[in-house]
């Protein structure tokens, strides 16, 4: 008889079933099979997770000196490189991308999220001004910086303890405490997180995981709980309108990252490998589900064919298979659910007429995979602006491309969206290149490259790509309130 785990819920330093015995599945997008079953947190266990959090914030936490709290959290992110092999499987497990992007993305950014924050709450000043009044003697102002108090924390699944520990780092460095509801689809990462804050000596309450899905569960039970501070998402568009309908009920800060459209835009005077590669990147990295990733390219006229038959191969060249091939160029996608999401819209681009480069449906599997989500990686032409295939994220490994005739029509195309993430811009002219990048309405604008994260600097989306921006000092805008102090001498 086969045993099957359970990932339980991590409340107050410990791990727990749900009371009402609620759980479900988490099966791998690979080959269908049951990983584990996760226990759902209802309104109780959520409810204990904020009560956790709360008594954390009154107790040591709370009074602990930065420094020492920095000391932790570089403690965290040595743990977590000490158990990198743990968090990969987990992930990998979870996911389904092959283990080569996981061991140089997902774990390694799981890790630095916790050293970064600690290095910016170590180092950030605070400001501080001199005032003059009519009796001469003057008076001083400076600002403190408190934490914001007990922060939920929404994730997605594509890329999963990269985006959590994202919200999870700062809001620690800041001296919060946080309850996280990752995907229902990716719950593993998280949970043995909760293994790391014990074995480190993170005090009890400070990280909370509470598992389960969004309207009726975990996911909005938390968001509209009256005793957290804020909430910080990463997801859908859609969702975020959700969540802030919740926030409002006590007027909760929101700090929001949101789904996008992004653009490709790439000249003829560009270096033509480089731009095929970084562009090939872009669209089809982690089975094109990053929320930076390109679904539009616009290509400029003199090197479109050439252009498209070279992403062409690309595309083709990248074969699908188990995560720790070191063949395998591309996984499948999160879930079957999601799977009949990109197809739809397969269908749709070929209904609507679209010229299919390549792909366009599912790929041949060997027999001990066939029950994954795989997904072909494809490129369409051919399609007006107004298809839902131009306007609407799929989410998939697939991009549709245009041809361009000048700068203006480049732009003006690239910002045709209510979204407002991501831009990358491929040119060997730099002047053009700081000509237009500020005329595109994104948070982060690419030049030659694709992915680059320094996260010292501000992160976030413009127009229904998100609220806020994370990153570097700017993280501590949302994970903190600034308090003024006014001394009249
Ligand atoms: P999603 O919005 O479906 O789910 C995200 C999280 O929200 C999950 O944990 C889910 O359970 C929870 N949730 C769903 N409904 C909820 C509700 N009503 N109340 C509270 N919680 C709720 O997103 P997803 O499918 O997991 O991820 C893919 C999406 O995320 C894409 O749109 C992508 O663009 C976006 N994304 C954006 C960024 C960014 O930085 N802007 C990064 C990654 C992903
Ligand atoms: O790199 C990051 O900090 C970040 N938030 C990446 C988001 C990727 C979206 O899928």
């Amino acid at each position: 008889m086969t045993m099957t785990t359970q990932t339980l819920n991590f409340i107050n330093g410990d791990f727990l079933p749900a009371r009402s015995g609620k759980i479900f599945e988490n099966r791998s997008p690979v080959d269908g099979r049951l990983l584990a079953m996760v226990a759902e947190a209802g309104e109780p266990e959520v409810d204990a997770a904020v009560r956790a959090a709360r008594a954390a914030l009154a107790g040591p936490w709370g009074r602990m000196a930065i420094a020492e709290r920095v000391d932790l959290l570089y403690a965290v992110a040595n743990e977590i490189n000490r158990r990198f092999e743990d968090f990969l499987s987990a992930e990998v497990a979870d996911t389904g991308k092959p283990a080569s992007l996981a061991r140089h993305l997902d774990i390694p950014r799981g890790a630095a999220n916790f050293k970064i924050f600690a290095d910016v709450v170590k180092n950030v000043p605070t400001e501080f001004f001199e005032m003059s009044t009519p009796d001469g003697k003057g008076a001083i102002n400076y600002a403190v910086r408190v934490p914001k108090g007990v922060v939920a924390v929404v994730c997605p699944w594509n890329l999963p303890l990269l985006l959590m520990t994202w919200k999870v780092g700062p809001a620690l460095a800041c001296g919060n405490a946080v309850v996280v509801k990752p995907s229902e689809e990716t719950p593993s990462t998280a949970t043995l997180l909760g293994e790391v804050m014990n074995a480190v000596g993170v005090p009890k309450g400070v990280y909370n995981v509470v598992h389960g899905f969004g309207p009726g569960s975990a996911g909005e039970f938390l968001t509209r709980h009256p005793g957290i501070d804020a909430v910080t998402f990463t997801g859908e568009t859609r969702t975020g309108m959700a969540i802030m309908k919740a926030a409002a009920e006590g007027v909760k800060a929101v700090s929001f990252e949101l789904g996008g459209k992004n653009a490709g835009i790439v000249f003829a005077d560009c270096d033509f490998d480089a731009a095929v590669d970084g562009i090939g990147r872009a669209v089809f990295a982690n089975c094109g589900q990053v929320c930076l990733g390109t679904e539009r390219v616009y290509v400029e006229r003199p090197i479109f064919d050439k252009f498209v038959a070279a992403l062409k191969l690309k595309a083709e060249a990248m074969k699908p298979g188990r995560p720790e091939d070191p063949a395998t160029g591309i996984g499948p996608l999160i879930s079957r659910e999601h799977q009949n999401k990109v197809l739809s819209y397969y269908r749709k681009a070929a209904e609507e007429g679209a010229t299919v480069v390549t792909g366009g449906g599912v790929p041949n599997m060997e027999a001990g995979v066939a029950g994954g989500s795989w997904i072909q990686p494809t490129l369409w032409t051919g399609l007006p602006e107004t298809s839902v295939i131009v306007r609407e994220e799929i989410f998939g490994p697939c991009a549709h491309l245009r041809a361009f005739d000048s700068e203006d029509e480049a732009v003006g195309l690239a910002n045709d969206t209510p979204y407002g993430l991501a831009t990358t811009i491929w040119t060997g002219n730099l002047s053009r290149a700081h000509r237009i990048a500020p005329k595109i309405e994104v948070g982060i604008c690419w030049v030659n490259s694709w992915f680059l994260r320094d996260l010292r600097t501000p992160f976030g989306g413009s127009k229904q790509s998100g609220i806020g921006r994370e990153g570097g000092v700017h993280s501590l805008e949302f994970y903190t309130e600034l308090r003024n102090v006014c001394i009249k001498l």
